[in-house]
Parts: structure tokens; C-alpha cells; sequence
């Protein structure tokens, strides 16, 4: 398991490059270019200045995420010939700074959805929190002014990328999952050719939550869903982030299951916990296990069992000790996530070493 932490950039991120450089056993930021909308080739200069920055903590960027998808592409209209060549060539110029993995989503219009950023929790933290209830009856421009009056925005609900959004719904109205998927297979089918030429694995996050918001369609749902995924493509190219949280917050979506089942097609772990209410509500809680409802010990013996070599990171965390961070990205509780996931692994590792704790370092 290689540990990576997800920052946003200078002046992006309330974390600096000198914290994470101190939490044990990071070696590479997950990264984007932040301010470049989806469309656009990812110039090679702006890329050299966050590899500047990484080289100086001697941090890797193997790892990308996103390159975010053109609407027109889900979309499937005929501009999409043009957002696909781009994307080509913004997956070269990852090539030329040694990128192996590239993280992406096919979910229509928004990203991860939640009713309430900074939720008070019994303990006094507060973290990231979606009311079932409340989704299904608010229009999704309501729940826009909502989530970004607070001056903080999660990513992919930037007010840019939102402005159109009214055209963005007239656009995708009536178009079935079939047609999503169909939309998805044209352009891993363009991409995916160009990635096995440079060695870089593709690897889709699934839908946060798993089903469909505001009437859209959503297609990386459940397990069933992640076999269809895969069987889009044999390439080595072809992959998917496993995202425990985003998964996990259907009840019925076994996770550590799904990980024995995928693991050789799973590069990149997002690895958090989700506490699932009997509404369908539910908060993002700590890694552990006993406090939400996913088996995150399941999940790391799951990883380890399978000799995981790929890449991993706590994905969010909540708000601890006061911190004034991006919702779900302050560096409290991922670390703590991190060392969580550490210790799990050690101790699986140790187990399997024979039980000599001497064994771990050895
Ligand atoms: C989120 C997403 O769960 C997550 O990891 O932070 O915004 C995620 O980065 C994207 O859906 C991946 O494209
Ligand atoms: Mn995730």
C-alpha cells in the first residue's frame, strides 16, 4: 500500500506541503490542476510548478485526481470529438512527468452531493452529512446556494463550473443509464489506447452518493455496476478508484467483497468510513470501524490480503480540534485516518510475519 494525501495546491489548501511531509508514510500527492475547467489541455508549465513544489518534500504525483470529464462528453454530443482530443492530450503531457494513475468520474453535472458541509457530530467535530429527505425534495439550485454560502465549495461544485446549470439539467433530460453507458464506453474506447502507450492506468471514482440524484442517470453504483464497468474494457488501462465511502453509503454494497472480487483492477484506495442511517441520512464519520458502518478492518484485510501494491489515501475526514480547512480536506483527521490505516496494515502484516512483533521492521 503506497500512502498519498490530496492537496489542492498553494494558496488552494489550508494544508501546507511541510504538514504533510510529517505524517508517517506519505510518499505522493494526489494533485489536479484546480483552477483549469474540464475541456481544457492541462499545459505542461503548470504542471512543472507543482512537480517543482512536490520535488522539494520529495513527494511523487503518480497519482491524479481528476482529470475532470466535459459535460459534452457524458453528454455524448458531437462537440465531444474535440473535449476527447484534448483529453488525449492532456493524458501525454502527464505521461512526459511519469503519471501512472488518472482518477476521473462519469456523474452528470455534479460531483459528490451533501445537504449540510460542516454537520455537528455528539463529540463536537463536524463533518460532511447528506439528508436523504432533503435531496429528494430540494431543487438542486437551492441546495447550491446552500452548500456555497458558507465561502467554502467542494470540488466539482465550483460557481463556474455550476452557472449553466439550468441548461446542464434541459441537456440530460430523459437520458437513460443505457445511454450514460454507452457515452462512457465511446470514450474510454478513444482514451484508453492512448493510455496503455504510456503506461497510465485510468481509474474511475464511483458515484457519491451510489444512486441518482435530481433525477440523473448514475452508473458506478454497486457491485454489479463495477463488473459491468470493467467488462466495458479488457485494457490494462481500464480501472476504478474503490471508494469505500462513496460505495459504502449503500448498505447493500459489500465492500471488502468487492475488493477481494476486483482487487487486480483497483490502482488507487480511497479509504474512509460513512455512518449509514435507517432514512437512507447518512455523515461521514472516522476511519474506525466501530463508528460507522463500513468495516474499514475488513477493508485493509481485504487490500492486504491481496498483496495491495497500488495506491491509497483516507479520502475525507472530519473537522477536528477546530481547524478551518476545505470541507472533508483538513489535515486533523486524515491524518489520523492515515495512521489508522497504518496500523491496520502492520498489524496484518505482523500477523502474517508470524506474529513477531520484532517482525515489522524487519
Ligand atoms: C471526492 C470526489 O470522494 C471523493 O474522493 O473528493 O470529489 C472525487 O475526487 C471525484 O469524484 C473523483 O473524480
Ligand atoms: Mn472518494
Amino acid at each position: 500500500m503506497r500512502m498519498t494525501f490530496r492537496w489542492y495546491g498553494e494558496g488552494n489548501d489550508s494544508v501546507t506541503l511541510e504538514q504533510i511531509k510529517q505524517i508517517p508514510g506519505v510518499e505522493g500527492l494526489v494533485w489536479a490542476l484546480h483552477d483549469l475547467p474540464a475541456g481544457v489541455v492541462w499545459p505542461v508549465e503548470k504542471i512543472q510548478e507543482i512537480k517543482d513544489q512536490a520535488d522539494k518534500y520529495g513527494f511523487h504525483l503518480d497519482v491524479v485526481e481528476s482529470v475532470n470529464v466535459h459535460e459534452d462528453i457524458k453528454l455524448g454530443l458531437p462537440s465531444r470529438e474535440h473535449y476527447i482530443e484534448n483529453y488525449k492530450e492532456t493524458i501525454k503531457n502527464l505521461a512526459t512527468f511519469d503519471v501512472k494513475v488518472i482518477c476521473y468520474n462519469f456523474m452528470p453535472i455534479f460531483d459528490w452531493t451533501r445537504t449540510d458541509l460542516f454537520k455537528e457530530m455528539e463529540d463536537g467535530s463536524t463533518a460532511l452529512f447528506y439528508e436523504k429527505a432533503k435531496v429528494d425534495s430540494m431543487n438542486p439550485q437551492d441546495l447550491i446556494k446552500q452548500t456555497t454560502s458558507s465561502g467554502f465549495t467542494m470540488p466539482g461544485w465550483e460557481p463556474e463550473r455550476l452557472a449553466g446549470i439550468e441548461k446542464s439539467f434541459e441537456a440530460y433530460k430523459g437520458m437513460s443509464e443505457d445511454q450514460l453507458w454507452d457515452n462512457l464506453q465511446y470514450f474510454l474506447e478513444q482514451i484508453l489506447p492512448i493510455c496503455e502507450q504510456h503506461d497510465i492506468k485510468m481509474a474511475i471514482h464511483p458515484d457519491d452518493p451510489p444512486w441518482s440524484v435530481f433525477g440523473l442517470p448514475r452508473i458506478i453504483t454497486s457491485e454489479k455496476n463495477v463488473e459491468r464497468l470493467l467488462s466495458l474494457s479488457d485494457s490494462p488501462s481500464h480501472n476504478i478508484t474503490l471508494c469505500s465511502g462513496s460505495l459504502g453509503a449503500n448498505p447493500e454494497n459489500d465492500i471488502p467483497k468487492i475488493i477481494r472480487r476486483f482487487h487486480d483492477r483497483i490502482p488507487f484506495a480511497h479509504i474512509r468510513n460513512v455512518k449509514i442511517y435507517e432514512n437512507g441520512d447518512f455523515i461521514e464519520s472516522s476511519h474506525r470501524t466501530q463508528d460507522g458502518s463500513v468495516d474499514i478492518a475488513d477493508v485493509v484485510k481485504a487490500y492486504h490480503e491481496n498483496g495491495f501494491t497500488g495506491y491509497a489515501r483516507p479520502d475525507h475526514g472530519r473537522h477536528i480540534w477546530n481547524e478551518e480547512c476545505r470541507p472533508g480536506y483538513g489535515l486533523y483527521d486524515r491524518a489520523l485516518g492515515i495512521m489508522h490505516l497504518w496500523g491496520l496494515w502492520d498489524a496484518y502484516e505482523n500477523v502474517k510475519k508470524g506474529g513477531d512483533s520484532h517482525a515489522i521492521n524487519s
